[in-house]
């Protein structure tokens, strides 16, 4: 082990619940592992890459495919999408989802909770190389909590003068045995916008069902649940007034090089953001926090 990851260790490590390791590309990420969980979360990007609940099938997607560089992202997990959305609301920004997933961050804390909980805090602060992006001074927080449920607070913290807006989102990909046979409830009644019909404005009936590429902001401030069989995963939200739903289908996920071209079925996002047209101003000095909650139900267990 290196001397950084060895101090690392004396520094954040929990016997027996984690620690900090190198994972796949070589990339440090910190491994978690209790009677209630299993996890993974890498400093590039604060991404999550791994969760399952004791005694359950893994709820988190990752792509076989998926680049592990620095400075390239993950193809699954939860990238941390921000300061902007795909290419933000006038379509001119780049990266592609900002670049906070694409950076090292920094591990600023972890604790072990009652029943097998552990919880860490991961930072990006801005620098040169944000501020060569983005000419803002932040600081943005990855809050985790592994346990029986996974939970991810993403907090941005304006330590500048002036306002900004952000667009930001946990675009959480979770697993799914085949998305033919998988809808996503809570989201009947809701507008969405299709993005794939010249973001046009729609109206949610009944619970969605996928059937093509689908890739739909809804206008939501609620749970969703995604319910395939016997299982039911739902992903709870505060501080959340959008949720795209997306699923690449045959064709986008061919034209992916870091996404096989077999694992369309397997996978749906359901992600907690606030992206146009329900981006968010922070203002000077001030806190705002966006929080998802995962977790399953395996129906007859
Ligand atoms: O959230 C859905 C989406 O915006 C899709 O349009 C697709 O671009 C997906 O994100 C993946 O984006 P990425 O930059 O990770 O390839």
């Amino acid at each position: 082990m290196s001397d950084a990851l060895a101090a690392l260790n004396e520094k954040f490590g929990i016997p027996g619940a984690l620690r900090i390791t190198t994972g796949q590309g070589g990339l440090a990420c910190v491994e978690v592992g209790t009677e209630a969980c299993t996890g993974r979360i890498y400093f590039q990007g604060a991404h999550v890459t791994h969760w399952q609940p004791a005694g359950g099938r893994p709820v988190i997607w990752l792509s076989r495919q998926s680049w592990f560089e620095a400075g390239k992202p993950i193809r699954g997990g939860v990238p941390v999408c921000w300061p902007w959305f795909g290419t933000g609301p006038n379509g001119d920004r780049q990266p592609p989802h900002g670049f906070a997933r694409l950076m090292s961050w920094e591990l600023e804390a972890t604790r072990r909770g009652d029943g097998g909980k552990v919880a860490l805090v991961m930072v990006l602060r801005s620098n040169e190389e944000t501020r060569r992006h983005w000419p803002h001074d932040f600081e943005l927080r990855l809050r985790a909590t592994f346990g029986r449920e996974l939970i991810l607070k993403l907090e941005t913290t304006n330590t500048g003068r002036t306002p900004f807006t952000i667009g930001e989102a946990l675009h959480t990909y979770l697993a799914v045995e085949d998305i033919e046979r998988t809808q996503v409830k809570g989201l009947e009644g809701m507008n969405y916008i299709d993005r794939l019909d010249a973001n046009r404005t729609k109206r949610q009936e009944g619970a969605v069902t996928f059937t093509a590429e689908t890739d739909r902001i809804y206008l939501a401030e609620g749970e969703a649940q995604v319910e395939e069989g016997r299982r039911k995963i739902r992903v709870g939200k505060q501080g959340s007034a959008t949720t795209v739903v997306w699923n690449p289908w045959i064709q986008k996920a061919k034209a992916m090089p870091d996404f096989g071209d077999e694992e369309w079925p397997g996978m749906v996002c359901v992600e907690t953001c606030n992206v146009p047209p329900r981006e968010v101003e922070v203002g000077p000095g001030t806190v705002q926090q966006m929080r998802a909650a995962v977790s399953v139900e395996e129906r007859g267990a």
